[in-house]
């Protein structure tokens, strides 16, 4: 069974290769296709310095929320799919540059650690790259399961770094 009730996702984009405001806008538009119809909500996009190695240019980063009926797995897949279809590589070093990544932050409520997903993804709760972004589309009392409220985290990260971009 591969279809669940509607479930409240949010999923981090990030880019740092061939245009990555463009690689971003287009991503977007295939995760609406993942969405229940209505039911994409966009933050602004973000300019910041890479975490890991430094000698790759600073990533654009966003996070979009959306409500589907795609188990967590099916839901993977599709993300990956959309990075191939962007020219992601994976030949690269840890946290190398790239041109398009999607990572699932949240999945409703669930806290999962199987062999391909552990969610809430395990660089949410300190990235403010992430934490900053996901709060332009989500309360500040949203859970996060295992871990704290949205607000809690964000009280602790500094997001100085973090440039929000003109639409
Ligand atoms: N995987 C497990 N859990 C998840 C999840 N919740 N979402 C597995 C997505 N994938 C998940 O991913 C490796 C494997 O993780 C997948 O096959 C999947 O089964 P990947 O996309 O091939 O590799 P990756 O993204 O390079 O690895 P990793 O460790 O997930 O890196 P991160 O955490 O995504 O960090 N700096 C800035 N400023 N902005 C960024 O966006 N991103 C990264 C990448 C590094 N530095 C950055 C940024
Ligand atoms: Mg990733």
């Amino acid at each position: 069974m591969n279809s669940v009730e509607n479930a409240r996702v949010f999923i981090g984009l990030g880019s740092n290769l061939e245009a990555p405001r463009q690689q971003l806008t287009r991503a977007i538009e295939q995760l609406a296709e993942l969405a229940e119809s209505g039911h994409l909500k966009v933050s602004s996009f973000y300019r910041s310095r890479p975490l890991g190695p430094q000698n790759q240019p600073d990533y654009i980063n966003a996070v979009a929320g959306l409500t589907t009926q795609l188990s967590p797995e099916i839901l993977l897949d599709r993300l990956q799919a959309i990075e191939q279809a962007h020219g992601r590589r994976r030949d690269g070093p840890r946290w190398g540059a790239r041109t398009l990544d999607l990572d699932l932050l949240l999945y409703a409520d669930r806290i999962i650690c199987s062999e391909r997903l552990t969610v809430p993804h395990p660089g949410l709760p300190e990235r403010a790259f992430v934490l900053i972004p996901l709060a332009d589309i989500a309360e500040a009392d949203l859970m996060i399961p295992g871990i704290g409220t949205l607000q809690q985290l964000l009280s602790a990260v500094d997001g100085d770094d973090l440039e929000r971009l003109d639409e």
